[in-house]
């Protein structure tokens, strides 16, 4: 396995400044996967100029020619599947299946996002003066500063990279330093692909060190962020006049109604709820099930949660793969002593795998009510709480009463039911019969209420997020024509 281990920018691999390194290691047997570059200051401003150099070139390239670039990417991408899906597993531990869904989103939404260089739609639409023409169109923002986490290590870059690209802007992408080797291989496509020099620069450290410069710099035109909320709110006080992105987290729900099947309903909450380990922004960490079901959907969902098989991510057979670090494991840990101390009920895990890797037990709370902090707070860990509900009325009222709006889901065979929960779940994104994780990639996704500041990434709206829209008027009457007055 090659292991880049500089910065890129402007069209070579550099060392940082700083002469410091951090190490990425696999958070299920502690191996050291490679050395990083600890940046600073000093890199982010070299890999900002370098990116405003080539903005004045990349511009001017088609859109549909750029597109090309993307769709070379995603046919690299995709002769390297099992490349990738590997040290996807390797370095962040979701399960391999899951670390294959990865890498196959990244290549849908490169896929995807190359045929929209042939749309990128303006619109005409009639001037109010005679022989006077209207238009708008699309123009690049500038220099974008991207900043992913390690949850997906190549989709979320895929979801920002691609239509960044595509609408002519040039970047700086910051990869979470949980997963900078992924970020760095995913990097090497793009070069192969034959992306000019200086349109997409790389820089890997800390949030501190790299991503706080980069949110501050003036000559920064956009920043797309995805993370925790903390980091967002940051982020959003201190970018100063720009574009900003954002997409902070969740607490999804998935309520189960009285007439759901009850046997999809449960393996919706264990793919929402375990599935990467519980760590998706969209997993499901909350369930509100309704009275009448309670008990035996709580008995067959425990059951099934206590079968699952945790280990390396890396055997086929494994259910649940490690978490990140110690830093999520603590938190896992620190949430489930909250739940206890809050009166929930603990049916099943709660504890930490001692011995090598991250491992935490796949948890279940019951008897917990919304107004607890493990039913308002995310975890981002494998931590489900169950919560009851009167009627239909009652369920969506638990589940907006939340401040994020991610995701959410409902399970039930009653159409006036689901209609009802399509109508009034406060979440940007929705399923009924299908729980709160896998959205696709031509659709837009992102969430509502403390979740994000409106931007939507995927489908179309992703070229929303990364351009201006220019509004031009032509006037070819010869003469002065002045709008609002010579009516
Ligand atoms: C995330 O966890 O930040 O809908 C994104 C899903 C995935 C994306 C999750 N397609 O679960």
């Amino acid at each position: 396995m090659v292991q880049s281990s500089k910065n890129y920018i402007d069209g070579a691999w550099i060392a940082s400044k700083t002469r410091k390194t951090f190490v990425s290691t696999n958070p299920a047997t502690g191996q050291v996967l490679g050395r990083f570059q600890a940046s600073d200051e000093r890199d982010v401003t070299a890999a900002i100029h370098a990116a405003e150099k080539a903005f004045s070139k990349w511009r001017l390239v088609p859109a549909p020619k750029r597109g090309e670039i993307l769709l070379r990417v995603a046919q690299l991408l995709r002769a390297k599947k099992e490349e990738f899906s590997r040290l996807v597993t390797i370095e962040m531990g979701k399960v391999i299946a899951e670390g294959r869904g990865d890498v196959q989103e990244a290549i849908d939404f490169l896929e995807y996002i190359a045929g929209e260089g042939r749309r990128m739609f303006g619109y005409t639409t009639p001037s109010e003066l005679p022989n006077k023409f209207a238009m708008s169109v699309r123009d690049p923002i500038g220099v974008c500063g991207l900043i992913t986490p390690w949850n997906f290590p190549i989709a979320i870059p895929s979801w920002k990279i691609a239509p960044a690209l595509l609408c002519g802007n040039t970047i700086v992408f910051k990869p979470a330093s949980d997963t900078p080797l992924s970020a760095l291989r995913f990097t090497e496509l793009f070069i192969k692909a034959g992306l000019p020099k200086g349109v997409l620069n790389v820089v890997t450290g800390g949030g501190t060190a790299v991503g706080s410069p980069l949110v501050k710099h003036k000559n920064v035109r956009c920043i797309s962020f995805t993370g925790s909320r903390d980091t967002g709110d940051w982020i959003t006080k201190n970018a100063g006049i720009k574009r900003v992105s954002l997409e902070l987290g969740g607490k999804n729900v998935i309520i189960v109604m009285d007439d759901a099947d009850l046997n999809l309903a449960v393996d919706g909450v264990i793919w929402g709820g375990y599935g990467t380990t519980g760590q998706r922004c969209t997993a499901t960490s909350r369930v509100v099930v309704h009275q009448k079901v309670k008990a035996t959907f709580e008995r067959m969902l425990l059951n099934r949660t206590k079968r699952l098989r945790l280990g390396n991510g890396i055997h086929p057979k494994t259910d649940v793969g490690p978490m990140i670090n110690k830093a999520a494991i603590e938190k896992s840990q620190r949430y489930v002593e909250i739940g206890k101390q809050e009166g929930a009920k603990l049916l099943t895990g709660g504890k930490p795998i001692r011995g090598r890797g991250h491992f935490f037990q796949p948890t279940l709370f019951t008897n917990t009510t919304s107004d607890m902090r493990i039913c308002q707070e995310e975890i981002f860990g494998p931590v489900v709480s169950l919560m009851v509900a009167k009627n239909l009325d009652h369920a969506i009222d638990l589940a907006n009463n939340i401040t994020y709006g991610l995701s959410s889901a409902i399970y039930t065979r009653n159409v006036n039911n689901a209609f009802t929960a399509m109508r009034d779940l406060e979440s940007g994104v929705m399923y009924v019969n299908a729980s709160t994780i896998g959205a696709e990639v031509h659709l837009p996704f992102g969430g509502i209420k403390g979740t994000g500041n409106g931007a939507r990434e995927g489908g179309w709206t992703a070229i929303e997020e990364f351009s201006e829209h220019k509004a031009i008027y032509v006037d070819y009457s010869g003469t002065l024509q002045r709008a609002q007055i010579d009516v």
